[in-house]
């Protein structure tokens, strides 16, 4: 790591590397230099990224247009360059970046109250805002058909006639859950097909740890983790931050007892996300967000147990069964959403009011 962090343009020699932060994906390290600056370094995960410099091509041209909107140092990611001028580098260990390190941040893995979460949504709408505007032609599309769920579950289906591990048997309840809502997953790119759905430049990866928090003031500072920075649904921006957020649990809690989709959180984040946004959305795209929600957490139950099923490659795990354990919790608050539906429909009409 030390050799491949050489090759950026730090402002003295660096002197410690230390991994940091809970992502799934990339390889994140803390670097300090003999100054004492701090820098985030992160080896890009170039199995899931096939193509890593189209990718960081990207993050050029985002990062670049947000600082050109909002000049704060601490309000968006700031590539630092190799010392030859390129935004990333490449050796036969793997593709690496450097951002600044935001000062005086952190990362939250639960909103302590629904003001918290709320103010999040904030983050994640005014972010929409800002891409409006960027011409997603410019875009590489970084993992191809990444939200389209029936894709997804055309994954899962040849993951279980594959049945790679041996462990089809564990899974069966899991995976009949799964399926018995397989003709739901078409819903969203139906609309999309048929024009009562627009494309925009969304975020795609919208949970609560990719937003960095003031330590001091525990207010949203900065949105990080631009990899999937793609068009996609408004909807499902909004939905995946349900997904993570609002549920009453950790992703990975074993205890489904604990897992619920919390209603105040819900409408908490609702509510910061359409005052941030809502006046952009159109009212398909209001009316469909409870279903981005159900969607994406359906899409990430499935993602969890595909991945189980291929043997634990795409998503970090950190005990055997981790990948199971996770899309069990996705699979529970996705009952527990259809349990709350009527109720979820009834919070986006009363706060979609109020905008
Ligand atoms: P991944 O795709 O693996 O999620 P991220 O870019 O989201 O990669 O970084 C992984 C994690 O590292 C984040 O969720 C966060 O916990 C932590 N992290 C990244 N950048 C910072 C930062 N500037 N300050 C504090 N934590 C950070
Ligand atoms: C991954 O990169 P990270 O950890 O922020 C994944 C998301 C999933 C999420 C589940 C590029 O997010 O799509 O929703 O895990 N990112 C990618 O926690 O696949
Ligand atoms: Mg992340």
């Amino acid at each position: 790591m030390f050799n491949a962090a050489m090759n950026f343009d730090m402002k003295a020699l660096p002197a410690t590397i230390e991994p940091m932060g809970n992502g799934h994906i990339n390889r994140t390290y803390l670097v300090t230099d003999k100054l004492g600056n701090k820098y985030t370094f992160q080896r890009v995960n170039d199995v899931i990224f096939k193509d890593v410099p189209s990718l960081m091509e990207n993050i050029r041209m985002v990062t670049e247009m947000l600082r050109e909107k909002d000049p704060d140092p601490r309000h968006s990611l700031e590539l630092v360059k190799t010392k030859d001028g390129n935004s990333f580098y490449h050796d036969d260990t793997g593709y690496y970046r450097m951002y600044h390190f935001v000062d005086d941040s952190i990362c939250l893995e639960r909103a302590e109250n629904e003001d918290e979460f709320r103010m999040s949504a904030e983050a994640f709408g005014n972010f929409q805002n800002l891409l409006a505007d960027f011409d997603a032609s410019r875009l590489s599309e970084t993992i191809p058909m990444f939200h389209d769920t029936e894709n997804r579950v055309k994954n899962l289906v040849k993951a279980i006639e594959e049945d790679k591990m041996g462990r089809l048997s564990e899974v069966k309840a899991e995976v009949e859950f799964a399926l018995a809502r397989a003709e739901e997953a078409k819903y969203m790119k139906g609309l999309l097909e048929k024009g009562e759905l627009k494309l925009r430049v969304t975020h795609n990866d919208t949970k609560l740890n990719n937003v960095l928090f003031d330590e001091n003031t525990r207010k949203p500072i900065c949105v990080i983790d631009l990899d999937t920075i793609m068009p996609g649904l408004a909807a499902n921006d909004f939905g995946d931050s349900i997904r993570f957020g609002a549920s009453t649990a950790t992703e990975d809690e074993l205890d489904l007892d604990k897992v619920t989709m919390s209603l105040d959180m819900f409408r908490a984040y609702t509510r910061g996300f359409l005052s941030a946004c809502g006046h952009k959305l159109t009212a398909k795209e209001i009316e469909t967000l409870p279903m981005g929600a159900k969607m994406m957490t359906y899409e990430c139950g499935i993602r969890f147990l595909t991945d189980y099923l291929e043997g634990d490659v795409y998503f970090r795990i950190h005990r055997e069964k981790h990948n199971l354990e996770r899309c069990r919790t996705q699979l529970k608050l996705v009952y527990d959403m259809e349990q709350k539906w009527d109720k979820m429909a009834e919070i986006i009409k009363e706060e979609a009011a109020k905008i």
